[in-house]
């Protein structure tokens, strides 16, 4: 066998193996939990959407976007702590490591929705699409839930 036909053999091989490990979206690796979302308090126009995101494969996923029909505007937001207070900012994304997960909780990652149009029902469904890195998107159907006490303020 000439060392060029080697050489293709190798190639092809490494094409197919890179072909099979991206053959599956991120929105199709994800697994997305309890996907619920904070009844706004009265007289407030935003409120966040938390959800638990695992990862089986042995690829990173990253969470880019997040639209909502119910908000003109919807962020990916986490919580850091500035001097001992804990602030909002906006992040250009929530990675989910392989074989890990990625909690967007009170307090910690969660999806901002900004000016909402039409009040909330408790106990009723928001559709929110989750667009992935690979452009890949899902759309979950967050339970609109009344805060409780553990579950700290915004
Ligand atoms: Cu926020």
């Amino acid at each position: 066998m000439s060392n060029r036909i080697q050489k293709f053999g190798f190639l092809a091989t490494l094409v197919l193996f890179t072909s099979l490990a991206f053959a599956q979206s991120q929105a199709e690796r994800v697994q997305i939990q309890n996907p619920w979302v904070r009844l706004n308090a009265p007289g407030t126009q935003v409120t966040g959407a938390f959800m638990l995101l695992g990862n089986p494969s042995d690829k990173e996923i990253r969470l880019v976007k997040a639209e909502s029909q119910i908000a003109k505007v919807t962020e990916l937001h986490n919580h850091v702590n500035e001097g001992g207070v804990m602030k909002m900012r906006q992040v250009p994304l929530i990675a989910v490591p392989a074989k890990g997960e990625a909690a967007l909780k009170p307090g910690s990652y969660h999806v901002m929705l900004i000016d909402l149009k039409a009040p909330l029902q408790e106990g009723g469904t928001v559709p929110i699409t989750l667009e992935f890195e690979d452009g890949s998107t899902q759309i979950v159907h967050a339970r609109v839930t009344r805060p409780t006490a553990e579950k700290h303020a915004h």
